[in-house]
């Protein structure tokens, strides 16, 4: 390596050009392109999408950080192919390069690019988290969240897991129970998330929203979906042997075939529900056998979204 500073013997410096101008001329244009591709190009493409506020504001950051990250990328690959071609070992120089005891301006720079970039990421990952549009960008928020929507009124969804599937009370709509999670567009969504049995996690992908299921805890998460579609949803909390098979998928609809089907689905699990738990935040999980035992004597084995605990005879 050829002297640039330092007390080590020094190299002739008369016949060094100056190395970090051209890095640095080679790294402009690269970092430019690669920022405006991964922005406007890339970018409208990134996970998760744009069908909630919550998707469409985590795509925003994950676009954000991509072109703060691309220009480092492309530093530290630009610098690796400049030394590999100009100080590389060359034919009969058998000499190491002098060592380099600190350098001042290398160091304040340094420190300085790197603490702008962190301390920017702090204040713009907690104005993207509290700002009201997003009120906690989709992530769970706990059972008393501080960041809430703006709008009053939002749909009540309660997330319920357990090994293995996940089921949805609406308590808007006399508490019914249902493995199917049908939502309405542009109405703000307030999931509350539980579980029955262990820990799982509901991760409404293409919703941009995620919250840890744990028994006992209501963990919630806003959302407002901005277009209709089919949603994944998925468990992404290792939660045993079938958690691979965890998942589901909801639709979101209009408002109209929204405010149908739950009427329609309230009258028709009317009787389902009667013998529900009375709708909690949270629930006893050694209650649900007492539930199960009920609803066999009932004879009701499978319609509807119902508990069951695991390794019950009823489960289908
Ligand atoms: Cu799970």
């Amino acid at each position: 390596m050829s002297a640039t500073t330092g007390e080590g013997p020094e190299a002739p410096r008369s016949a060094e050009p100056n190395h970090g101008m051209r890095i640095f001329l080679i790294w402009l244009p690269i970092a430019v392109v690669a920022d405006i591709l991964l922005y406007f190009v890339y970018g409208p493409h990134m996970p998760p999408g744009t069908m909630s506020t919550s998707a469409a504001s985590q795509q925003f950051d994950i676009k954000v950080m991509a072109v703060l990250a691309a220009p480092i990328m492309a530093f530290v690959l630009v610098y690796f192919g400049y030394a590999i071609v100009n100080w590389r070992h060359k034919e009969g120089d058998d000499t190491d390069g002098p060592p380099i005891y600190g350098h001042a301006r290398i160091q304040a720079t340094w420190i300085t690019i790197t603490a702008v970039i962190v301390l920017f990421l702090a204040g713009f990952g907690t104005y993207e988290l509290a700002w009201p549009g997003f009120a906690g960008a989709g992530s769970g928020e706990g059972p008393a969240p501080i960041w809430r929507p703006s709008a009053g009124n939002p749909l009540q969804v309660q997330v319920i897991a357990q090994q293995w599937k996940f089921t949805y009370r609406y308590p808007q709509f006399g508490g019914f129970e249902t493995s199917s999670l049908i939502l309405p567009v542009g109405r703000p969504i307030q999931f509350n998330v539980t579980s029955i049995d262990v820990i799982h996690d509901f991760w409404a992908y293409q919703l941009g929203v995620k919250a840890d299921a744990n028994p006992g805890v209501n963990n919630v998460a806003y959302t407002t979906a901005t277009h209709t579609g089919s949603v994944t949803v998925r468990c992404d909390e290792l939660c045993g042997l079938w958690h691979g098979a965890m998942f589901d998928y909801g639709k979101v609809v209009s408002v109209a075939q929204f405010e149908a089907w739950a009427r329609h689905t309230e009258v028709q699990l009317a009787a389902t529900t009667k013998i529900l738990p009375p709708y909690a935040t949270s629930y006893d999980p050694t209650e649900i056998a007492q539930l199960s035992a009920a609803m066999k004597k009932a004879g009701i084995t499978g319609a509807g979204g119902l508990y069951y605990p695991p390794n019950d005879p009823v489960q289908p």
